[in-house]
């Protein structure tokens, strides 16, 4: 059997994790670094509940066991957050809740006169499935500087944070990247090619 035949049939192949979660520009991202890795994720669209906690893999843990109560399926979710080195670490855990209050513009305000721009988003992947003992959990984190003003490459491109944070490999923000760029630097693609390794040899 040719090689090529050999890995679609591999179980891997047909198999799909289900993303839980509302934002669908996480999901698009997801599924492009899934899907090089030979992954099919399909999103579940959903908000599962998110216990109030400080530590993201906390938060993440928590949500994938209810969510894998709920579904009875294999998943994953995702908690992610900007932390913001001269806030110290503030929004972190509760980014959500300010990019819907003070947005972008509020953070841009509440960094007025501040020369130290450094921030890190990190995300945490929690996978859980059938006759695993615990949820698994992958970290991915990358450091950069929160800029003076929004920059995008068209207005539909990114979300949240993106047209300020700038990693510090490039001097573009995430939302002048394409989602394929964006995977090579992001907390998001670098947790889940984390995930995406380790889950192919569990097949
Ligand atoms: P789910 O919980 O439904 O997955 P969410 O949007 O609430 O979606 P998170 O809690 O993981 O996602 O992330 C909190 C917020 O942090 C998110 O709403 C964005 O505002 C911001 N954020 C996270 N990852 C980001 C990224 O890659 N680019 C820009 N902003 C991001």
């Amino acid at each position: 059997m040719k090689r090529e035949e050999k890995i679609n049939k591999s179980p891997l192949k047909s198999r799909v994790v289900f993303f839980v979660t509302n934002n669908l520009s996480k999901f698009n991202e997801g599924r492009m670094v899934a899907s090089k890795q030979g992954i099919t994720l399909g999103m579940l669209r959903a908000k599962t509940p998110e216990i109030q906690s400080d530590r993201l893999a906390e938060i993440a843990r928590r949500s994938v066991l209810e969510a894998f109560r709920r579904w009875k399926l294999p998943v994953i979710v995702e908690d992610a957050g900007l932390f913001v080195d001269e806030l110290k670490g503030f929004p972190g855990p509760y980014s959500a809740y300010v990019y819907k209050t003070i947005g972008n513009q509020g953070l841009i305000k509440l960094l007025e006169n501040v020369e130290n721009r450094r921030a890190t988003f990190r995300s945490l992947i929690a996978y859980y499935a059938d006759k695993l003992k615990a949820p698994m959990c992958f970290e991915g984190k990358v450091v950069g500087n929160i800029i003076r003003e929004e920059k995008r490459k068209t207005s539909r491109c990114g979300f949240g944070f993106d047209p300020i944070f700038q990693p510090l490999e490039t001097k573009k923000t995430f939302a002048e990247l394409s989602i394929e760029e964006k995977n090579k630097f992001s907390h998001r693609g670098k947790a889940l090619n984390q995930f995406a390794e380790w889950y192919k040899k569990l097949q």
